[in-house]
């Protein structure tokens, strides 16, 4: 096999290559032929000075993770950049696009750094569950100090060339076309140069303030995870103790960190993500259709979150509703969120400005004519959705995707009646839909391949992660959240408090909501009869004492005027007034029993979704909880926390409650095999 590394010798400057797409990981064969480039520089006594820059995309994005858990092979990583930083001539990185993690630490183990201006520099280990295992924590503060580390390490967001050279981080920034050559002459410049600088060999001055207030600033952003405080107490540790201290004491963290269930979860999410694009099948290089403007139906909060997506992204919205009044409004909360924007320091005004010039507002679906993609966000009745897809399909001009964004009604039937069925499919967008990262993309019976691979492909332009999910009630996301309700309520008439369930979901499971709270968030009377007189359900009986939820201050749980939340007296007497009428005498419900019945039949509807092929995979199912309903991503979603939690035990739970087991899961429990 050919290595992934070449050498090209520019005079008295030895250049090692990189070619290792997609993103030069760094895995066994890059690091091999890294180690025999410096074995080159070494025995030839023309060569001055080394460079290490990589073709393609970008500088090494890290170690290559498909590696982790498998059995090591030499040299590590570790050993090269210790090999690099040791060298007796002059090592420089000339970085572009991202040097990454381990990519990353390569460049801090050179002696010298030249970076392209477009080039961002960062390491993201702590977004797997990790921390940077190639000395990053020991050198990074060595460098830039403790208060850019931490912010480095435990958050992980990359910084621009310009913030590493104000840093340190990075000894010259040039123009991106002019790196190679760049990088040669500043190695020609500082050939002679001894004793050459290492950052091993330099102090990092303690700094307390920075640790504690990076601590207290960050405490509710890593609540749950490992990784950051590991992340933190290496930093620390390289202020304290000698070089080889501190990266005897990284190595161990990194360890435990890579043997633990966190990182395989986010290293399971990472993969996850990006498999998600890739559509069974579909070819790959299927056609896609031009997205140049788009059409959407409805200025509600839905719509107009939706249009944000495109406007950020230089895509120009026309956006129809039916009264001046609905349209204004719409606007209006555009205009508030990119005007928060500004204060935020996101964008300038200017920049706002030219945002909101390509929004047009009308009041006649006519004005969709000449749209390439008409997003249809009214509420939810198949009725009128039929109806307005019947007009869409005459006004559309041919070749236009036509997408509703419903988030359970029947795409297929929606699509049968716009008399153009090959262009429909669902975008199901999740509130507030400016932010959240999920879309789920719904592929009826009809829709045809390229309309399918343009959407996922626009999903990725707009900075969505775009999940397929075939037509069913509620699709994949809500489907599975359907599942809990019932058994909720019932909990709550045997004994249960809505608060001790929400402390199941969020302190126990990590989610970010529990089921009550998420009702009094978006409205307790989100689809109620609106008829207080009629009382059959705790549901209808908070509406109708006007507990709505938040935007009431009072729902399940009473709020004051800053919506901190806490337990209603009035909610526990409702209930207690339907557990009496019910003849249930009130019991203890333990923790264990509402994860029983509330969680594992959520695993159970995922199996039986596999089963339908309504996903595609069961870490689809993984993405669509973790990106759009609030699952702890260092659990690894649903079906991946089913793994680790133990499958029986969950067969087991669902049995004993009377719950029918999907014939997937009760297999797999059977078997000893896992969702995969
Ligand atoms: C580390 O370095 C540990 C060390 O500190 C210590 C060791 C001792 N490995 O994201 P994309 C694949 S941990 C293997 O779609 P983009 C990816 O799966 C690492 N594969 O492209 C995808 O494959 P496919 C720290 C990797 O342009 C393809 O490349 N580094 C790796 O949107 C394209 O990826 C990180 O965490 C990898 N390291 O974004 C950086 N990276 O085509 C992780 C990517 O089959 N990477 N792949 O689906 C990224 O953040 C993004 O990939 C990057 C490019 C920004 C580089």
């Amino acid at each position: 096999m050919t290595s992934p590394v070449r050498t090209e010798r520019k005079d008295d400057v030895l250049v090692i290559i990189s070619d290792n797409p997609p993103v030069n990981a760094l895995g066994a064969a890059v690091r091999q032929g890294l180690s025999a480039g410096l074995d080159e520089a070494l025995a030839d006594d023309g060569t001055k000075a080394v460079v290490i820059r990589c073709d393609g995309r970008t500088f090494f994005a890290g170690a290559d993770i498909t590696e982790f858990g498998k059995a090591p092979q030499q040299p590590s990583l570790l050993d090269v950049i210790e090999r690099i930083e040791a060298f007796e001539k002059p090592v420089v990185a000339a970085i572009h696009g991202t040097a990454l993690g381990g990519g990353c630490e390569i460049a801090l183990g050179c002696h010298y750094r030249v970076a392209a201006r477009s080039a961002k520099v960062g390491t993201p280990e702590v977004k797997l569950g990790l921390l940077p295992g190639g000395g990053g924590t020991q050198r990074l503060p060595r460098i830039a100090g403790v208060a850019l580390a931490l912010e480095m390490t435990a958050k992980g967001d990359p910084i621009s060339a310009a913030r590493a050279q104000e840093a340190g981080l990075v000894d010259k920034v040039v123009d991106d076309a002019a790196l190679a050559e760049e990088a040669v002459a500043f190695a020609r410049q500082v050939a002679k140069v001894r004793p050459l600088p290492r950052a091993s060999e330099r102090d990092a001055a303690p700094d307390p303030q920075a640790v504690e207030a990076f601590v207290r600033a960050n405490g509710r952003r890593f609540k749950g995870f490992d990784a950051p405080a590991a992340n933190i107490a290496c930093v620390v540790k390289a202020t304290e103790t000698s070089f080889a201290e501190g990266l005897a004491f990284e190595r161990a963290e990194f360890v435990k960190l890579l043997n633990g269930t966190q990182s395989a979860a986010q290293r399971h999410m990472f993969f996850a993500e990006r498999q998600a694009a890739k559509i069974d099948d579909l070819p790959a290089d299927t056609p896609l259709r031009r997205i140049e403007n788009v059409g959407i139906l409805g200025a509600g909060t839905m719509g107009g979150g939706i249009a944000m997506n495109f406007l950020t992204r230089g895509i120009p919205v026309t956006i129809v509703d039916t009264s001046q009044e609905a349209l204004d409004r719409g606007i209006g909360v555009i205009r508030a969120n990119y005007d928060r924007s500004v204060k935020s320091g996101r964008f300038t005004a200017v920049q706002v400005d030219a945002i909101m010039a390509r929004l047009t507002p009308s009041l006649t679906m006519e004005d969709f004519a000449q749209s390439d993609l008409v997003i249809e966000a009214v509420y939810e009745n198949l009725d009128l959705k039929k109806q307005i897809f019947a007009d869409l399909g005459k006004i559309a001009k041919k070749g236009a995707i036509l997408a509703t964004n419903t988030s359970f009604l029947d795409v297929d039937a929606i699509a049968e009646a716009s008399g153009r069925p090959a262009d429909v499919v669902g975008m199901h967008f999740f509130s507030p839909a400016n932010v959240m990262r999920l879309l789920e993309v719904v592929r009826g019976e009809k829709t045809a391949a390229d309309v399918l691979a343009t959407v996922m492909a626009l999903g990725k332009t707009i900075g969505k992660v775009p999940v397929v999910s075939r037509v069913c009630f509620g699709f994949i996301g809500n489907r599975i959240m359907a599942q809990r309700s019932a058994p909720c309520t019932e909990m709550l008439l045997d004994g249960a408090s809505p608060e001790q369930i929400d402390k199941v979901f969020t302190e126990d499971m990590g989610l970010a909501m529990g089921p009550y709270q998420m009702s009094d968030m978006a409205g307790v009377d989100v689809g109620w009869h609106r008829d207080p007189n009629r009382i059959e359900t705790i549901r209808d009986a908070l509406c109708a004492e006007g507990r709505l939820g938040q935007k009431a201050k009072a729902g399940f749980y009473d709020y004051d005027d800053q919506r901190n939340r806490t337990p209603s007296a009035k909610t526990a007497e409702i209930i207690d007034a339907f557990r009496a009428k019910a003849g249930r005498a009130k019991r203890e419900v333990s923790d264990e029993e509402i994860l029983e019945r509330a969680i594992y039949p959520m695993i159970n509807e995922g199996a039986k979704i596999l089963a339908e092929a309504v996903a595609q995979r069961s870490s689809d199912i993984d993405v669509v909880w973790v990106t759009g309903y609030g699952w702890p991503i260092y659990t690894g979603g649903p079906m991946f926390w089913a793994n680790t939690h133990g499958l029986d035990r969950i067969v087991a739970g669902l049995e004993r409650h009377g719950v029918e087991v999907a014939p997937l899961l009760h297999e797999k429990a059977q078997s000893g095999s896992i969702f995969t």
